[in-house]
């Protein structure tokens, strides 16, 4: 296919309660959404999830925008006749930049599934209608915060707990859910902001029967997560560190991770993540789908990867009103702590146009190949 045009659009939505982590607050979310239209006149719709700020990743919005703009749509272009599958190839020139990559690759396989008619779940190879729902609780500002929090959440349906944790908040807030919720299938996730000499701190979490603790250290320290997971019975789960299918077949082979925390927009999209499942399936190596915060536009395709057989743990994969009032698709809404994987055409949503442009702070729009 050829693109005629690419829309890149920063929206900003509010979050219904703040989001606290390790690596700071967030009490509203801005997207950057993408929207190619090819040379037929099909419409592809993507969401980059940098953050606004390089603090979970180096990416960032304003960066992933420039990259795009400067950089990647042209070599889009100077390709010329494109498909969702030869993306990657042509933007490897240009190092890093996983999320923009990502979006754009994803706005290409939107417009040429619906080209095709083929949903974007059968296409990665799914085999599951519905996926089961875990939800990601920031750090609360008390512990009685922190237990009507996640109550609701118990009392919603759903079916996996993961509590951000931090120095200072981890091994009481975690014991409390804990004895409040016995059989809860219950994670943590550091977010990096542990440190080498904190592994006995850490083993005291095994008393918790986690399923896993997420990324407790720097994303380049493979070593020592390494040398974490020989002193705790808890498995290690990499999130930041795994940015492509070689990185996560480095820190298994390493022993640096047990389970892996998919993302596709840190991966570089959804053909990498599919890879990654993929090597972790045949080595029944456990994996789960993480979230950025998503909006429904990326909230979809995350449930269509969900869908594929060895994603064998609930993902944070959670209804639209875990972070909107008002999604810019039709929401996702949790039944019996499942989500329905989209079954139309490409990711299997479009925005609201009206709602999103009422919540766009700008939009830019670059030539492609006419
Ligand atoms: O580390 O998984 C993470 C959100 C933003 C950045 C990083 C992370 C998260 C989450 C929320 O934990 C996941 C979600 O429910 O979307
Ligand atoms: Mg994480």
């Amino acid at each position: 296919m050829k693109i005629a045009e690419y829309e890149l659009r920063r929206i900003h939505l509010p979050l219904v309660r703040p989001f606290r982590t390790s690596f700071g607050s967030q009490s509203d979310r801005e997207v950057l959404i993408v929207k190619i239209t090819t040379d037929d006149g099909v419409i592809g719709w993507a969401e980059c999830v940098a953050m606004s700020a390089p603090v979970y990743s180096p990416e960032y919005i304003s960066g992933a925008l420039e990259t795009m703009r400067e950089f990647l749509i042209p070599a889009i272009n100077k390709a010329g006749d494109v498909e969702a599958a030869t993306i990657a190839q042509v933007l490897k020139p240009f190092l890093g930049a996983q999320m923009a990559k990502a979006a754009l690759e994803t706005a290409v396989l939107d417009a040429q599934l619906k080209t095709a008619g083929m949903s974007l779940a059968n296409y990665l190879g799914a085999n599951k209608t519905k996926v089961p729902c875990g939800v990601s609780v920031g750090i609360a500002p008390s512990i009685e915060a922190l237990v009507e929090e996640v109550t609701s959440y118990v009392d919603a349906g759903y079916k996996r707990i993961k509590l951000k944790i931090e120095p200072g908040w981890d091994i009481e807030p975690v014991r409390t859910i804990r004895e409040l919720f016995p059989h809860m299938p219950l994670q943590v996730d550091a977010n990096q902001a542990y440190s080498r000499g904190d592994g006995h701190h850490l083993q005291q979490l095994d008393d918790f029967d986690l399923l896993l603790i997420e990324q407790p250290l720097d994303e380049h320290d493979i070593l020592g997560h390494a040398q974490l997971a020989t002193l705790m019975s808890t498995p290690v789960c990499l999130d930041e560190s795994i940015t492509s299918l070689r990185s996560a077949e480095d820190a298994l082979e390493l022993k640096a991770t047990s389970v892996i925390n998919i993302k596709p927009g840190r991966v570089g999209g959804y053909l990498e993540s599919v890879k990654i499942h993929n090597y972790c399936l045949e080595r029944s190596i456990p994996v789960w789908c993480g979230g950025m915060l998503e909006t429904g536009i990326g909230r979809a395709a995350n449930l269509a990867l969900a869908a594929l057989p060895g994603f064998t743990l609930p993902g944070d994969t959670s209804a639209s009103s875990r972070f909107f009032k008002q999604d810019i698709t039709v929401p996702f809404e949790m039944n019996d702590g499942y989500l329905d994987v989209p079954n139309s055409p490409g990711i299997g949503v479009v925005p609201d146009m009206d709602f999103m442009n009422s919540i766009t702070t700008s939009i830019e729009t670059c030539v492609g190949t006419s």
